[in-house]
């Protein structure tokens, strides 16, 4: 395509009820939506970072002031740029893989609508939709978590994934359990856990979980791997799986037997793919992780999930789970279990602008 420029937004979403996991807890989702402009028409991608830097170094102010002075800068230097171009040429930026994964997307959006080609078919989607998993946040007591898992299943999802932290992890895993016998369910720690904490890990066993999600620190690999040794439960890696080549790196050392691909922790889309691959030539299960996307990124996830290695149901939730007003036209439902893949060009669906207005508290246009 031919950029001539960008629009970045930061958008404030209220969610329909607080999100709390060992991190924090949120009330409004804050994340920046890109618009390339290109010759051709434009395309769009959604910069997954939160307000506060707690899940991951990135965090909103930092990804604006990048975008706005180096990473868009570079890319409308470049003027006509390729999708496949666009992370060879943020390449020489440290870091700031969420920024970059909301650039690409865009410009990949925009170069998508002009071929007439759907980001599913890009990919090399095999499904026309995905099985629905839903996250859980933490609640109040083990009693109001059964209260709102109930309410999940009610609505149809298929896999029930629950935070947990230090001192609400045995007995809430229990107390679902009990409520629901074997439904398929898993756990998410967001690396609130070190070594010293084996035993209480080592506990959840009895549980018959699909998996644990990112027990340790980001950086703790190693750490990763003796844990893994010390566990039936296999050990799923977020957080750490930072680039295809982390994820080489996590595999040779046995750290995770299981890997949640997210495109804006890894930098794209496209290096999502990558990871998905490698992990297929692994024989690696893989699943299609979720940071509470608009109508944009949620529509981009359930193309990813399409695509033949993503053996574990996602968090592609229906955007109800979070939203009540979304940014796009047709927000992604839940029907029988599963979000449909969208079929449309680029992302496959269409802004809703006064939507999308209605929640921009920022917004800032880069020129060539
Ligand atoms: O660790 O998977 C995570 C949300 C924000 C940040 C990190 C995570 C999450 C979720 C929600 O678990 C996933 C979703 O449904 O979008
Ligand atoms: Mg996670």
């Amino acid at each position: 395509v031919s950029l001539e420029g960008f629009e970045l937004r930061v958008l404030q979403l209220p969610l329909v009820s607080p999100f709390t996991t060992s991190f924090g807890t949120e009330a409004v989702r804050e994340v920046i939506v890109a618009r390339a402009l290109t010759a051709d028409g434009d395309g769009w991608g959604e910069i997954v970072t939160g307000e506060a830097p707690l899940y991951s170094s990135e965090y909103t102010q930092g990804a604006w002031d990048v975008a706005l002075r180096f990473l868009a800068p570079a890319l409308l230097e470049r003027g006509r740029i390729a999708p496949e171009q666009v992370s060879a040429v943020l390449e020489p930026y440290k870091g700031h893989r969420m920024v970059k994964a909301g650039l690409e997307l865009a410009v990949l959006d925009a170069a998508l609508r002009a071929e007439g080609r759907s980001l599913a078919e890009y990919l090399g989607a095999v499904r026309d939709r995905v099985p629905s998993g839903v996250s859980v946040g933490i609640q109040r007591d083990p009693e109001a978590l059964v209260d709102a898992v109930a309410g999940y299943l009610d609505d149809g999802y298929v896999r029930i994934k629950i935070k947990i932290k230090p001192g609400r992890d045995i007995d809430d895993t229990a107390a679902v359990r009990e409520a629901f016998g074997g439904i398929p369910l898993q756990v998410d720690a967001n690396s609130a856990y070190t070594l010293a904490d084996v035993d209480t890990l080592a506990a959840l066993d009895r549980f018959d979980l699909l998996l644990i999600e990112q027990p340790l620190q980001e950086d703790d690999i190693v750490d990763h791997a003796v844990l893994a040794k010390r566990l039936r439960t296999p050990v799923c890696l977020d957080e750490s799986i930072v680039s295809a080549k982390a994820a080489t790196d996590a595999l040779a050392l046995g750290s995770a037997a299981i890997i949640n691909i997210k495109a804006g922790r890894v930098g794209g889309y496209l290096e999502a793919l990558a990871i998905h691959d490698l992990c297929v030539g692994t024989g690696v299960p893989v699943w299609c992780g979720g940071m509470l996307e608009t109508g944009i990124g949620r529509a981009a996830n359930a193309a990813l999930a399409a695509l033949p290695g993503f053996t574990l149901p996602g968090d592609i939730s229906a955007s109800a789970r979070f939203y009540t007003h979304d940014i796009v036209t047709e927000p992604a439902v839940i029907e029988d279990g599963h979000v449909r893949v969208p079929t449309g060009d680029g992302i496959g669906v269409e802004i809703d602008h006064d939507a999308l207005d209605a929640v921009t508290v920022a917004r800032e246009v880069v020129h060539r």
